[in-house]
């Protein structure tokens, strides 16, 4: 049998009478993505990159040349070595002329599953076997989260790979309670590929065994199969942690908290009292003070919390609360209240930070270590947090602090991305345009024409999984995957490590990029010395051939139920964090230590820098949400019929409560623009209840489709009103979450979608 892994899950491939593959799900699947079915689409293969591509103004110019042009030019196609020939002798200039600092090659981005072809890992081997780049730290996903939890109670990959397990929560919880829902849309995903969909199941076995559940937050429809067994309190955006302060108050002030466990396993107690009952700022966190804040009711605040005290309690946040303003303290608050609770390590007791946000949140599967394929070593010191990416590249020398420490942006002359789309991913897109322009030389491997490849000088066609052999397997997932290729390349499409070989023969380093192997090489070599470190720890693999023979190497005999924390609660002193004080820090004395004036040394309310408290909703009196799509991953696949599905007359919805569309006139199916300070878009619109007042919801991945000349998106993408502004100055995380707009109904005919026009390319050398 013949599977293909993807980030949306395991597919079954069969070849058709034509000889192309069809794709099935996995048969042991209960619960599997449509997403992937999808990935073959002929509206997809229209899109691919066919031919090496080089902008016309930076051919005929040199570069550094009409680099404003980078989005609108046209493209001149030329043959491999032609196109090789250039994308070396640029990279030997920059480093010659610049030094390797002034190459960034972060590539930020969700390349396809599979863990040889993934691209990232190709081109930071690559530009370390070239003399080395400035790479990026953290992610979008979890900016904020990743900085603060390390200080707080563990590294949030840890966390994420260790949360109490569904059948945990099934059989002991009785009371969950979750910030933000449980987005099961999102958990059709894992970074790397998922074998079995576990949250639709987990969910419904929690709702089935009794489990109270309780959804706080501006959206009610993220709550999968249970939604209609799930009690939801409307709450603002980004509020949260004010909520939860006030039910902590209630904690405290009833006696109601956990003195022993707090004395047990935390720091900091002492200072979270004070700040609760307002010693310092004369400001009690009390039920009412979070209402005027929130919206949330003094009443229901205060019975929950003492509910929560009587009863076996599992908190959640969503992770988009942490891509916020301040996004580190929501985060750092849900440890916090727990601890007052003080269920932590108890079965179905605790918190989670992001049941629902991926496959592998709730896994009960055993975190076996799969094939890597190493990068080598980067000599250069430089980096950025992720999401500085335009600050980087229009403020060269610029200061800024990370974690407490101050550090200057780069010059970066040269941008290489390959497996990831920053005209998807950032926020203000119009001012990464203006970034943009900046670098001499914009180098993209892409295998579909995505806004970013438009902006290259020079575009690398690359193969995706179905054209290549790979291996594949994910953190908490059941299954390695030995992923057969199944079509030939599009077009003249080929792998990134062979694009990657090429150049680095070109540039003299290509012994040490391919140590002389082929891909079946390295895939034996990846295999095998996973299989050595999985014997160490006494779990045993089949040979190689035997693995690769039968297509899917099932891991699920190894499943165990999880407690996340258990160790550490069962003995401190035997187990202790990695935090200072070994213990759980409600109060930082390193984060104190810090002084940074948005973020103090324990969990507290700061108002958001965009939020429906502040004066801006005079103008923008809408909080705008900007979730992840269930139709697609990101911007991939959008062209993909499934997604169109989800789209009314080519564009995206946005949800608008049944109020604010009233007093603008708006119907379901209505062409609405939305528009701030920073950007305009076309959308449909979609009313329902399931967002509060005062809340619209426009989910991320429609491709970017700035009309010539406004710049205002014709097909529904949010990240040209959202703001790109860090969630503090200790994480420099992407707060997308913090945006507020103004919607009006849109009556002239709205503009064409351009969103899928392919660019115009020349041909040349035929
Ligand atoms: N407003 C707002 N913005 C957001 C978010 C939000 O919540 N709100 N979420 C953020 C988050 S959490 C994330 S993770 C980012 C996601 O941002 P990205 O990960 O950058 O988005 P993708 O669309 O997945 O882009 C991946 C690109 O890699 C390409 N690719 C795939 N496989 C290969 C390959 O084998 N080789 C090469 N060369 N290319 C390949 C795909 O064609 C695609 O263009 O977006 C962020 N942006
Ligand atoms: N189908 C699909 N699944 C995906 C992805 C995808 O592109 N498509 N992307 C994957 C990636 S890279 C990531 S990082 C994860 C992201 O996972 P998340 O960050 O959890 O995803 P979101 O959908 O942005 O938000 C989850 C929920 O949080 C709510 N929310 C937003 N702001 C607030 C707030 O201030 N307070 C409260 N209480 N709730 C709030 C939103 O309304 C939404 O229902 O998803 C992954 N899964
Ligand atoms: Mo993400």
């Amino acid at each position: 049998m013949t599977y293909t892994l993807s980030h949306w899950g395991t597919y079954k491939v069969e070849q058709r009478d034509d000889g192309s593959p069809a794709l099935l799900p996995f048969e042991r699947d209960t619960d599997p993505s449509p997403i992937g079915l999808h990935q073959n689409a002929a509206s997809l293969a229209r899109l691919r990159v066919r031919r090496p591509a080089i902008r016309r103004s930076w051919l005929e110019g040199g570069p550094g040349h009409a680099t404003d042009r980078r989005g609108t030019d046209e493209f001149v196609e030329v043959d491999w070595d032609q196109a090789l020939d250039l994308a070396a002798a640029e990279i030997d200039r920059v480093r010659n002329l610049h030094g390797n600092n002034a190459i960034f090659g972060g590539s930020y981005g969700w390349a396809s599953a599979g863990r040889f072809h993934h691209a990232q890992s190709q081109v930071h081997r690559f530009l370390n076997a070239a003399g080395g780049y400035v790479r990026h730290v953290d992610s979008y996903s979890l900016g904020a989260a990743n900085v603060i939890l390390p200080h707080v109670v563990a590294p949030m990959d840890e966390l994420m790979a260790s949360h109490s397990s569904w059948d945990m929560l099934a059989k002991h919880t009785g009371l969950f309670v979750t910030f933000g829902g449980v987005p099961v849309k999102n958990a059709q995903m894992n970074a790397g590929g998922v074998g079995l969909h576990l949250a639709t199941a987990g969910l419904r076995a929690m709702a089935d065994a009794g489990v109270r559940m309780v959804n706080i937050g501006p959206v009610g429809d993220n709550m999968g199969p249970v939604e209609d067994r799930t009690e939801w309190i409307r709450c603002r955006p980004n509020t949260d942690t004010a909520v939860m302060m006030a039910m902590a108050y209630v904690l405290v002030t009833e006696g109601l908290h956990d003195r022993g466990f707090l004395d047990r396993c935390c720091v900091g107690f002492d200072a979270v009292e004070r700040y609760l009952l307002g010693r310092d700022d004369g400001i009690a966190k009390t039920p009412a003070w979070a209402e005027t804040i929130s919206g949330v009711s003094a009443a229901a605040t205060t019975a929950l919390a003492r509910d929560m005290a009587a009863t076996r309690t599992m908190l959640n946040v969503s992770w988009a609360m942490q891509r916020a303003s301040h996004g580190e303290q929501p985060f750092w608050m849900v440890v916090t209240l727990a601890s007052l609770l003080g269920q932590i390590g108890k079965p179905g007791g605790g918190f989670g930070v992001g049941y629902g946000a991926a496959n592998l949140v709730g896994s009960s599967h055993r975190r076996i270590k799969g094939p890597t394929f190493s990068q080598g070593r980067n000599t250069v010191p430089d980096f950025i947090p992720v999401a500085r990416i335009a600050d980087m590249l229009l403020d060269p020398g610029g200061a800024f602090t990370y974690n407490g420490i101050d550090y200057r942006y780069p010059d970066i002359k040269l941008v290489y991305w390959a497996g990831g789309n920053p005209f998807h991913h950032h926020q203000d897109l119009g001012r990464l345009e203006q970034a943009w322009a900046r670098p001499d030389t914009v180098i993209v491997n892409e295998s579909y024409w995505t806004a970013t490849a438009r902006r290259a000088d020079i575009v690398l066609p690359a193969t995706v999984t179905l054209e290549r052999d790979d291996i594949g397997s994910a953190t908490l997932e059941g299954f390695f995957v030995a992923m057969k290729q199944a079509q030939p390349p599009a077009g003249e499409a080929r792998d990134d490590y062979r694009i990657f070989a090429d150049i680095a023969g070109r540039l003299g380093c290509g012994d040490a990029f391919t140590e002389g192997l082929d891909t079946m090489g390295w895939l034996r070599r990846m295999y095998d010395e996973c299989r050595r470190v999985n014997h160490e720890r006494a779990i045993d693999l089949p040979a190689f051939e035997a693995f690769w023979e039968d297509g899917l190497l099932d891991l699920t005999a190894h499943d165990a139920p999880v407690t996340m924390l258990e160790g550490f609660v069962a003995d401190p002193a035997a187990n202790p964090l990695a935090t200072p004080s070994g213990l759980i820090e409600l109060y930082s004395e390193t984060i104190a230590g810090f002084r940074l004036p948005d973020c103090p040394g324990h969990a507290a309310w700061i108002e958001p820098a965009e939020w429906l408290g502040a004066d801006e909703v005079q103008r923008h009196p809408l909080h705008l949400l900007t979730d992840q799509p269930a139709r697609r991953l990101h911007s991939q696949l959008d062209a993909s019929p499934y997604s169109s599905e989800g789209k009314i007359d080519g564009r995206e919805f946005v949800y608008v409560n049944p109020a604010d569309a009233k007093q603008r006139g708006i119907a379901t199916g209505d062409a609405v623009e939305l528009f701030n300070g920073r950007g305009r878009c076309i959308a449909a619109a979609k009313v329902t209840d399931r967002v509060m007042t005062g809340v619209v919801r426009l989910n991320t991945g429609a491709w970017y489709d700035p009309e010539p000349g406004t710049g205002r998106d014709r097909h529904g993408n949010p990240n040209v009103l959202t703001a790109d502004r860090p969630a503090s100055s200790l994480s420099q995380g992407c707060a997308a979450q913090s945006c507020l707009v103004q919607l009006v109904r849109h009556d002239a005919d709205p503009p064409r979608v351009g969103a899928f026009d392919l660019p115009r390319l020349i041909e040349q050398n035929r």
